[in-house]
């Protein structure tokens, strides 16, 4: 099935909008019935539009017109749309209508999560699921206050809770019972949202800046509450953070989070009932890793939120999702960064960001942050839109400085509440609050592709003058189009051979600064630093002040320069990945131990152990090597074999030259495994369990050190990294840990994902009979989606090896399992299927067998319309300039 291309340039604003809608549900699990009252009025300067609902697998059983029943030729139904032709200026339509939760595996509308008998149903609407639940205008810049009325039986509903204020609950006959609730605000139905079932809870109680007792509630299945105490107190964080940092409050008397094991995504920003997949809520010492406590910090800030960057101020539609996507992103990112370590938050984002949104950007399914169509809505929560969003909210946020910034949101918020707008609105607020035209900025909106900046240094022995050429260029990508230049902020700093900052003295202004961000914002620019005795080094891109791929990373010696002086955490790292890219290359290519560039570094790194002041954590970044997706993403073929060989080759020989520090290190943090989870705490455990995996790589005879680690281990960070060390290791104990671990957590949906990946990712040749036999496993669920991504998802994108298979056999598996998955979750199929989107750039074998499945996916019968999206923008042919020609 494919659905019709929508255009950004057909936007028009609605022709009928709504002021109120009255809901009332009659919920049961296997049918519930729904009445709605929705109060349309016209556009009087579209008067020639016909009122038209919105409706998907929703059975008409009524309808009237201002109280008056319609016989069935005064309305017709054609595919998702109802047509109400002869109607004009204002009117209440009621519908009634049948849907089918326990039917509903897609996730979208209204759905069960658990067993008919145990599980309570949920709701999701983002991006267009509201029309799964009633007939309506769904789409986001209707906005309505909606009453929302739940009645069911009491004993299997006990809970029943609706997005905006109570406003009133009691009994009905037969066991039955009611509750009520209203919105003070109108909102999008994309943000609505209704949980009913049996749920436990826990409570808390936030006062706002503005004095207002907020009640705070956090509803999940009895056997898990135990779990959210963390995610209260994260929430209850960033409430008073977003008071404080962008005087944002939280203007409802009751704000519910609700935790689900069967959940498409992460989490869901609902006005008043924010709905989590558990991963991201649930959080014990023995459920819970350090990342994922950050993880939870991090989605529950980000939920939170959308509050205000998202709900009350709402996107016009749907093209505009990184508004409210790429913003919050950005929100979340500076909480996370506030509450715990900066430089490890900073290195986390831009891994993600390299990964992830660089492989995108270069690929079929590359679009801009602000797409200019798309078929499947769906298929649009990407890195692109999130991170590289996020990533010109920061560049923003440089430029304006932070003052600057928070008055261009002052003025945001001012304008638009209660308002759905653009990223020209956006961009306006930003600039008029600082008198500065942004518009150039849009062009980071309507732009794919990655830019690449290229630096070039020459210094004048004669004029103690050092000049610096910064040009900016494109990759082709699949959209192109002419290009505009973009203004790209880049924060440097200069550095003498022996690691000191050098003072900047630029174009005759005496300067006393030392560091500068210089806004290249024209396709080149040249500038000159004076009074310098040698040729500096240049620190470029400081905490990495824009989204680009750096064309080269400057001389090796430059970097171990770098990566053991910078003073910018951030670019210490960037620095040390910077010599592992160069390691790389030359080992694959031959020998890196023999490179002089490894030497130079292993010292650096003997020497980085004994700084007292270095972060653990960001110690721990640097002696974790970029990943085999990241790698490969940056040369021009990926060899899947090759680059796995070459990175491990790379690993042992660092672990091995590093194995007495490795050891030293390892022993003295033993303390560390028994700490909280503080951020200190977590910083040591990442240093431990990094250098526990190294000297694992380094010699077998520490899988015994890692054995021990596992059964001491008192936390699910230790106890994962452990089990990781001895199955990635093939150890003799590994069997016997995997077995233990599974059968101590049997009952923990979350830590048995866990399991899946740590097996999905071996990569050996054999991994795919693994995954295979695991689909078989008593927990594994086709129907759950977080089933699906730590097996399905995390062995087609996280282990090459694997999937990338000689025979094709990894990628027949996979296309089988998409289909399979598409008959119950479009949404989770479409995902897995965007792991053959780069199928243009593996060697011949490999390329053919991936196009061979993408084919057979396509002609297969039936599929959805998200599959269908992804499989014909993964096949579509480039244009003239042939980039994505194989
Ligand atoms: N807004 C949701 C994502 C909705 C995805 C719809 N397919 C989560 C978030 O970004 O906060
Ligand atoms: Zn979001």
């Amino acid at each position: 099935m494919k659905k019709p291309l929508t255009c950004i340039e057909d936007y028009r604003p609605p022709a009928w909008r709504m002021q109120t809608i009255a809901l009332d549900f009659d919920l049961d699990v296997e049918q519930s019935w729904v009445s709605a009252r929705l109060h349309v009025i016209q556009d009087p300067a579209q008067a020639d539009v016909g009122l038209r609902l919105d409706g998907e697998n929703v059975e008409l059983l009524e309808i009237r017109l201002d109280g008056r029943v319609l016989a069935s030729d005064e309305y017709r139904i054609e595919g998702a749309l109802l047509f109400l032709d002869a109607v004009r200026g204002e009117a209440v339509i009621e519908t009634r209508s049948r849907i089918r939760p326990a039917d509903n595996k897609a996730m979208q509308g209204l759905y069960l999560s658990g067993g008919t008998e145990q599980g309570f149903l949920l709701s999701q609407c983002e991006a267009e699921g509201f029309r799964h639940i009633t007939w309506s205008i769904d789409r986001p810049d209707v906005l309505a206050r909606y009453t929302v009325t739940l009645r069911a039986d009491r004993a299997r509903f006990p809970v029943l809770l609706a997005g905006g204020n109570p406003d009133g609950a009691g009994e009905l006959a037969d066991g039955r019972h009611w509750a009520r609730f209203v919105d003070p605000q109108p909102k999008p139905s994309y943000l609505f949202a209704i949980v009913a079932g049996r749920l436990a809870v826990i409570e808390d109680r936030h006062c706002t800046a503005e004095g207002r007792l907020v009640s705070l509630k956090i509803w999940a299945p009895a056997p898990l509450i135990a779990r959210c105490r963390y995610a209260l107190d994260c929430l209850k964080a960033a409430m008073l953070w977003d008071e404080q940092r962008f005087g944002r409050n939280y203007r409802l008397d009751v704000f519910h989070v609700v935790a689900t094991d069967d959940f498409t995504m992460g989490a869901m920003e609902n006005t008043g009932l924010n709905i989590f997949n558990s991963k991201y809520l649930l959080a014990d010492p023995l459920h819970a890793t350090d990342d994922d406590y950050r993880h939870v910090l991090a989605v529950v800030a980000h939920e939170y939120f959308h509050n205000w960057t998202g709900n009350r101020v709402t996107c016009r539609d749907w093209f505009q999702l990184c508004l409210k996507e790429g913003l919050t992103v950005y929100r979340e990112q500076e909480f996370v960064s506030e509450q715990t370590s900066r430089t490890l938050r900073r290195i986390e984002d831009v891994r993600v960001l390299w990964r992830n949104q660089f492989s995108e950007d270069a690929g079929p399914l590359a679009h801009p942050v602000r797409p200019s169509q798309y078929s499947e809505i769906n298929n649009f929560y990407t890195a692109t839109v999130y991170e590289k969003g996020a990533e010109i909210v920061r560049m923003l946020a440089t430029v304006l400085g932070r003052d600057g910034f928070r008055r261009g949101m002052d003025l945001y918020f001012d304008r638009h509440d209660g308002a759905a707008v653009t990223v020209e609105d956006f961009l306006a607020a930003l600039g008029d609050a600082n008198q500065r035209e942004l518009s150039p900025w849009l062009a980071w909106y309507t732009q794919a592709g990655t830019p690449v900046l290229e630096a070039q240094g020459a210094f004048d022995a004669q004029t103690h003058c050092y000049t610096l050429e910064l040009t900016q260029s494109f990759a082709p990508v699949a959209t192109a189009l002419p290009r505009q230049a973009l203004p790209i902020p880049v924060a440097l700093a200069l550095f003498d051979a022996f690691g000191n900052r050098l003072k900047i003295e630029r174009n005759g202004v005496a300067g006393d600064i030392d560091e500068a961000v210089i806004l290249l914002d024209r396709p080149r620019m040249s500038l000159t630093f004076r009074h310098l005795d040698h040729a500096p080094i240049v620190s470029l891109l400081r905490g990495y002040s824009a989204p680009v791929r750096i064309a080269q990373r400057g001389d090796w010696a430059d970097l171990v320069v770098l990566a053991t002086h910078e003073d910018d955490g951030f670019n210490r790292w960037q620095a040390a990945d910077g010599l592992i890219r160069h390691l790389f290359m030359a080992e694959l290519q031959g020998d890196a131990r023999g490179a002089p560039a490894f030497g130079a570094w292993m010292t650096g790194l003997r020497r980085a152990f004994d700084e007292a002041d270095l972060d653990p954590a960001t110690l721990a970044e640097m002696l974790t090597l970029a990943d085999e997706i990241t790698l490969g993403e940056s040369l021009a073929e990926i060899d899947p074999p090759a680059i796995h060989a070459a990175r491990s080759r790379l690993e042992c020989s660092i672990a091995q030259a590093l194995q007495t520090e490795l050891l030293a290190c390892y022993e003295q943090l033993a303390a560390a495994s028994m700490a909280g989870a503080e951020p200190v705490a977590q910083g040591q455990r990442r240093l431990r369990n990094a250098c526990l995996g190294l000297l694992c790589r380094a010699d077998p005879q520490y899988h015994a050190l890692a054995h021990r680690h596992f059964d001491d281990a008192v936390c699910l960070s230790d106890k994962l990294a452990a089990l990781t060390c001895l199955v990635h290791g093939q150890a003799l104990a590994a069997q016997n840990a995997l077995d233990t671990f599974a059968a101590d957590y049997s009952t923990a949906a979350t830590v048995m994902d866990r399991w899946f990946s740590v097996q999905a990712t071996l990569p050996t040749a054999n991994a795919l009979e693994r995954v295979r036999a695991l689909t078989r496993h008593a927990a594994f669920r086709w129907d759950n989606p977080n089933k699906v991504y730590a097996l399905l998802l995390a062995f087609a994108l996280r282990n090459p090896v694997g999937f990338h298979r000689e025979d094709g056999a990894g990628y027949e598996f996979i296309a089988d399992s998409i289909r399979r998955i598409d008959r119950i979750t479009p949404q989770v199929a479409a995902r897995l299927t965007t792991a053959f989107a780069a199928w243009r750039r593996y060697p011949p074998t490999l390329r053919e067998r991936m196009h061979a499945q993408l084919m057979r996916l396509q002609e297969a019968a039936a599929m959805s319309a998200d599959v269908t999206d992804i499989l014909a923008r993964s096949l579509a042919h480039a244009d003239e300039d042939g980039s994505l020609r194989p």
